[in-house]
């Protein structure tokens, strides 16, 4: 008995009634919400809302992370024909997944972003949904933060990343993507001795307490035990994972604003984010794909990638939870 896979869906993100299961929809036509996934402002029943944020005024460097969302949201598509490989359950099928759209907001105004950002995300949290933000430059992180800070409290955050984003800066409003972790360790919104970093390999003066597994480290410890330390500091608290694309050696992720040699492979941050499972996720991101700096569109099949893992170790938390 052979199986049928006919493709004969069309704009499932619009016309799907039904917010659960794989989809068979031509990869290269149609809406392209995240892995194809109902485009809804309802949050009623939803696990996790995918929304972008299409921000990049924070960047110190090359700009163009404003194209991240709809570049990671058209790599997606190659994905939801089956079920995310190896995981032994499937999110897409068993859980409500959503495309909550992107944030709205006016360029011509950024003093007003982090609070409009901030607000979009407490509405999703407040009703009891979880985020996977698609970014943005990595400023977008601290409003996040902020929203998950007053829900859940200070935040053990995972960051993966080149850079520590802990420059020192002013505790004004100022925006900028490399010191959004300054800001949110300063301020109290994350619990820095549960926090880590991986894959960093630029200078930092003070990491604020924050742990860190830098990419060489990773490098010679190899991802499972890299992950193991990570789990370790972290700990059972709730957690927030938040993956800057340019951890990514930039021969594998080219297409990001402030590119550093010596990082990541995609394989170690497969391994590591597959052994992370277990952790209490409550939310994370996917920040700083630039997807004008790559003609191949890899950067932005990382950053979907990305995205799935995040989805299915947020849903194999829920289940922890006997959901
Ligand atoms: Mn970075």
């Amino acid at each position: 008995m052979t199986q049928e896979r006919t493709f004969r869906e069309v704009d499932t993100a619009l016309l799907n009634d039904d917010r659960k299961g794989l989809t068979l929809e031509n990869s290269f036509a149609g809406v392209t919400s995240f892995l194809r996934r109902r485009y809804t402002k309802d949050l009623q029943g939803v696990d996790m809302a995918v929304t972008g944020v299409a921000f990049d005024t924070a960047t110190s460097n090359r700009s163009g992370a404003r194209f991240g969302p709809r570049a990671i949201r058209e790599a997606s598509s190659l994905q939801p024909y089956e079920r995310p490989y190896g995981w032994g359950f499937d999110p897409l099928s068993e859980n409500v997944i959503t495309d909550y759209g992107d944030l709205a907001f006016d360029p011509g105004r950024p003093q007003d972003f982090p609070a409009t950002l901030q607000a979009h995300i407490a509405t999703i949290l407040d009703a009891g949904v979880g985020t996977l933000t698609l970014g943005g430059d990595h400023f977008i992180t601290l409003p996040i933060l902020r929203a998950y800070a007053e829900r859940f409290g200070p935040m053990r955050v995972i960051q993966f990343d080149a850079h520590s984003d802990l420059w020192p800066d002013d505790d004004t409003e100022r925006m900028d993507h490399g010191t959004f972790m300054y800001k949110a360790v300063r301020s109290g919104i994350v619990d820095a001795a549960h926090s880590v970093q991986i894959g960093i390999r630029t200078e930092c003066s003070d990491y604020l307490g924050v742990n860190v597994i830098d990419a060489f480290e990773v490098h010679e410890l190899g991802p499972k035990a890299a992950a193991a330390k990570v789990r370790a500091i972290v700990g059972e608290g709730p957690c927030y994972i938040s993956f800057d694309i340019d951890a990514l050696d930039p021969g594998f992720a080219p297409g990001t604003g402030t590119p550093v040699w010596g990082g990541l492979t995609p394989n170690q941050a497969a391994v590591m984010l597959r052994a992370l499972d277990g952790i209490a996720l409550k939310g994370g991101d996917v920040v700083e794909v630039a997807p004008a700096y790559d003609a191949t569109g890899a950067t932005a099949v990382m950053g979907a990638h990305v995205g799935t893992e995040l989805i299915c170790l947020y849903c194999k938390a829920l289940k922890g939870k006997g959901k």
